[in-house]
């Protein structure tokens, strides 16, 4: 398999966990690039210019991240991230971690092309509501969840997402506003497929 990806995208990261929880490492080739770059491998692997993009075995070319896992999780079975018995639960919380990572990450690309004002705009000001409403749903959901000897997709989302915005938006610094979460939040970053991934 080939991974397009970068060493910053939590969306790309998402997948490198799964691999890593998979056994999978060395199975793909990774193919650090650009995305903004208009890398012509990039595109010829996905033809929107967006990392992540996974080329299968077979040579089918897959895009975005969930779909990414869904077909590794299905494709090889082992430690299953979507596990069957508790699948709604697993993708509720898939859903709101991968929410909160459109909401930080088109804040962040929105500064990058707009400068400061992007936070103050209309469209500013609601991701920025989005961000506050889903910490809170997060804390009270998660604040005293027992931690489980398994991690899930809705883990990896989350714990992913919450990750990127203390790296990219750390004056948002939820982790002071929401102890409990950090708490749930430190058991899922303790996984070595986490550690390998970090931000750095
Ligand atoms: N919904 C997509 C989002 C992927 C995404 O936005 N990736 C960013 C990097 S973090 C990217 O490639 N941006 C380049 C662009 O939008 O042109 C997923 O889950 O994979």
């Amino acid at each position: 398999m080939h991974l397009y990806l970068n060493a910053t995208s939590p969306y790309a990261r998402l997948v490198r966990i799964v691999l890593l929880e998979k056994g999978l490492v060395e199975a793909v080739k990774l193919h650090w690039c650009d995305p903004w770059a208009d890398d012509p491998e990039l595109l010829e692997a996905n033809p929107a210019g967006r990392i992540p993009a996974l080329i299968t075995t077979e040579g089918t070319t897959l895009s975005e991240s969930l779909l990414i896992a869904l077909y590794l999780d299905h494709a090889y079975p082992q430690r299953p991230l979507f596990p069957a018995d508790r699948l709604a639960e697993v993708l509720h919380l898939a859903g709101l971690g991968q929410n909160l990572m459109d909401a930080a990450f088109n804040s962040v690309i929105a500064r990058k092309h707009r400068g400061d004002e992007a936070d103050s705009s209309v469209l500013g000001k609601r991701r920025h509501r989005a961000i506050k409403r889903i910490l809170e749903q997060l804390n009270c959901e998660l604040g005293n969840s027992p931690t489980n000897d398994t991690l899930s997709l809705g883990d990896i989302a989350t714990a992913g997402a919450l990750d990127y915005l203390a790296f990219r938006l750390p004056e948002v610094a939820w982790e002071e506003a929401y102890p409990g979460l950090a708490a749930w939040h430190g058991w899922v970053i303790g996984w070595t497929s986490f550690r390998e991934t970090a931000f750095v």
